[in-house]
Formats: C-alpha cells, sequence, structure tokens
C-alpha cells in the first residue's frame, strides 16, 4: 500500500465512520464503534484491495490518530470529527491558558460576530500550538491564528474536552474570548 492509497482508505474511513455509515449498511454503536470486518466488507465494493492489515496500518500512521481499535482489533471507531450524535466520552480537562485556532479571512466577519461554531461537526476543534493552526488553516487559503483566551473561559465555567491526539474540544467560543494576531 503506498501513500496514496493510504490516504484514500483513510478518507473512506473517516466519511464511513464520521458522517454517513448508513450509506455503507454500517451500525455505529452509541460510542461510535462499529466491528472492524464489517467496515472492511463495507469499504471493499469502493476498494477491493481492502483487507484488515491495511485498515490497522491506516490506523496506526494516520498524523492525527484518527481511529481507534480496541485490544483485540475486533471494533474501531474514529476518534473526532463526526458529524453523527455519537458519545465519544473524550475525557474533560483543563486546557493551557492559550489555545489556537486557524481560520481564513473569508470568515472572519461571521466569527467576530458570533465567535467559533462547531458548523458540520460537534465540537470547535482548537490546538495547543499554532503550527498545527496554521496547517488546519491552510487547507483553505491563507491562515488567520485565533488567540483563545482558554484560561477564562474554563474559569467561566466552559468545558473542554481532550482528544487522543490533543485536539482540544469545546461546545464553541464566544467572540469576546477570541485575539486575532496581527
Ligand atoms: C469556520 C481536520 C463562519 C472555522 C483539521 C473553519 C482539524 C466559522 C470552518 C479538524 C464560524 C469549519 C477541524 C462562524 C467557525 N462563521 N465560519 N461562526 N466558526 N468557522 O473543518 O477547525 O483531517 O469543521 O474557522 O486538521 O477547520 O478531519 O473545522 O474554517 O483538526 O481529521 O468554519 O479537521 O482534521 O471547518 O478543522 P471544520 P476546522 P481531519
Amino acid at each position: 500500500m503506498d501513500d496514496s492509497d493510504r490516504v484514500r482508505l483513510s478518507k473512506l474511513m473517516s466519511y464511513a465512520l464520521r458522517h454517513a455509515p448508513d450509506e455503507f449498511g454500517l451500525n455505529l454503536d452509541a460510542a461510535g464503534w462499529v466491528a472492524l470486518d464489517d467496515l472492511i466488507d463495507a469499504i471493499r465494493p469502493r476498494l477491493g484491495w481492502i483487507d484488515r492489515a491495511a485498515v490497522l496500518q491506516v490506523v496506526r500512521l494516520s498524523d492525527k490518530q484518527r481511529f481507534a481499535h480496541d485490544a483485540t482489533s475486533d471494533r474501531i471507531r474514529a476518534n473526532q470529527g463526526h458529524s453523527l450524535d455519537v458519545e465519544l466520552n473524550h475525557r474533560v480537562a483543563q486546557p493551557p491558558a492559550q489555545l489556537f485556532h486557524g481560520t481564513v479571512d473569508r470568515f472572519l466577519t461571521a466569527i467576530r460576530r458570533e465567535g467559533l461554531r462547531a458548523m458540520e461537526r460537534h465540537a470547535v476543534h482548537l490546538s495547543s500550538d499554532e503550527t498545527t493552526a496554521e496547517r488546519v488553516a491552510r487547507r483553505r487559503g491563507k491562515p488567520v491564528i485565533l488567540t483563545i483566551d482558554a484560561e477564562r473561559m474554563a474559569a467561566d465555567g466552559f468545558e473542554f474536552r481532550m482528544t487522543p491526539n490533543g485536539v482540544w474540544l469545546v461546545d464553541s467560543v464566544p467572540p469576546d474570548y477570541l485575539t486575532e494576531s496581527a
């Protein structure tokens, strides 16, 4: 499996496990888990060469730990990014004083007015370093980095969760907690 095969498989797995299990005939449980063998059978019509080893390799090599499997590799789920209603049970945690979010110019008017919203996802995704925020933003254009006063948000009662790969999640960020870097 070369890099481009792995990316194709990873994108199909993300799509099936985060957004469209129905389209693949899959039933996720309440926490987003599905049998690994069922996932393989569901993707095979679109990717004939898929097998257990390939899926496990995608899980292992994902730069962002997008997926997790259980100890016996019987079940798999996406770690974050769902548009479906799943209960991921990520740990509530005390965030660092500042967190970062990378976005682009064309969203700024709306963000200044209404703050950061989860949009198609379950939560707003934040990172603890500017480099990651910049990489996220670059998917869409020239990065604009927003600094979030996470310390004050936490003090004001906002609940932060951390995913296994260190992405910070929060329901929303009101404009008052945001600063745009020059
Ligand atoms: C913007 C990828 C208008 C927000 C990445 C962003 C990340 C608003 C876009 C992960 C807004 C949502 C998450 C508002 C926020 N008005 N636009 N009020 N509030 N936005 O993709 O943070 O490859 O859902 O700035 O690497 O870009 O999927 O979120 O531009 O870690 O694993 O609306 O997705 O990871 O976009 O990216 P997204 P994101 P994966």
